[in-house]
């Protein structure tokens, strides 16, 4: 019989696989779970979504999402292992069960599905969605550079055969605009949390320009206590800081999107490794960086709900 408990949280997985598992998740905690289909992607792959709610009518809300960047294994995998801590956490786990008692979370695991079935079927190393670009014999835009915020500056390509190529407009992609849609039309998210690897960074806004946002100070503070609280439980180094700042120039990505249309706490996290695996992180490591990772969400998540 199907169950989250035979499911292997230590494996990496196909979307078929995946999409299976979210069922399974649903039909064990039906109470808590739901699946929302926000869209669809350029190859009519259904663009899903986890609820977890405990009632009420559109609840202030969390956003995460995993898996934007298809070849970012890791991030689809403990975004699977992190959807199946929140709805075991709930009634548990005090944080969990306070965080789920008056908000609610919603959880896109394979937010690019046909570039996540490209880097099975073909190409390992697939990052961008799997659109068509006319004129150009190449494929695909970087969804992390798609957004309304800062689109078409110099983080940013206009070379569709570039893995940083924005796309010919801002939400020129199905996969993008379905989030812009959804979160616009919730109108009550609070937080934006887009998961990426790999670096080991968490990030803020902005990214599109140097200048600090009003909030600096209270996102400083609450990424240095994330990442302090990450370190804690096996050692693994973050720095942490604005995109410009920390990592690179990099306009039209989520978090300033969200950050520009009222999301205050908008972060990126760069999982594991600094480059020894990169992208390829051995399945070994998916249930240590799920592990690290969760005291770090739960922070982000409980300052969410006591601000
Ligand atoms: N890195 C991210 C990228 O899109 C990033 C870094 C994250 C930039 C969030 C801006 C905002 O380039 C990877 N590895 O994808
Ligand atoms: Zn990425």
């Amino acid at each position: 019989e199907r169950s989250t408990s035979m499911f292997d949280f230590a494996s990496y997985h196909t979307i078929d696989e995946i999409y299976n598992w979210m069922d399974t998740l649903v039909h064990d905690h039906p109470s808590l779970v739901s699946k929302l289909q926000i869209g669809q992607s350029y190859e009519n792959r259904p663009l899903y979504v986890l609820k977890f709610s405990t009632g009420g009518s559109n609840r202030p809300a969390i956003w995460l999402d995993t898996g934007i960047h298809s070849r970012e294994w890791i991030t689809q995998a403990i975004g699977i292992w992190t959807a199946n801590k929140i709805a075991e956490g709930y009634g548990q786990d005090p944080s969990v069960t306070a965080i789920l008692d008056s908000m609610d979370i919603f959880f896109e695991i394979v937010t690019n599905p046909d570039g996540f079935a490209f880097t099975h079927s073909s190409n390992r190393m697939w990052r961008k969605t799997r659109s068509i670009n006319a004129g150009s014999h190449c494929i695909g835009v970087d969804p992390n550079r798609n957004w309304d915020a800062g689109f078409g500056g110099s983080g940013s390509s206009s070379n569709p055969c570039s893995e940083t190529y924005r796309g010919p407009y801002a939400h020129s992609e199905r996969e993008v605009k379905a989030i812009v849609d959804f979160i616009h039309g919730h109108g009550n998210v609070k937080s934006v949390i887009s998961i990426h690897s790999y670096s080991q960074m968490l990030l803020f806004p902005y990214g599109y320009k140097t200048a600090p946002t009003p909030d600096h100070q209270e996102l400083n503070e609450l990424a240095k206590k994330a990442v302090s609280d990450l370190a804690a439980v096996y050692g693994t180094k973050y720095t942490y800081g604005t995109t410009a700042n920390t990592i690179y120039m990099a306009d039209g990505t989520t978090i300033d999107w969200a950050y520009d249309n009222g999301v205050k706490y908008s972060f990126t996290f760069e999982l594991r490794d600094t480059g020894r695996y990169g992208f390829l992180l051995p399945s070994t490591q998916i249930i240590p960086t799920a592990t690290e990772t969760w005291p770090a969400l739960l922070d982000i998540m409980v300052h969410v709900l006591e601000h």
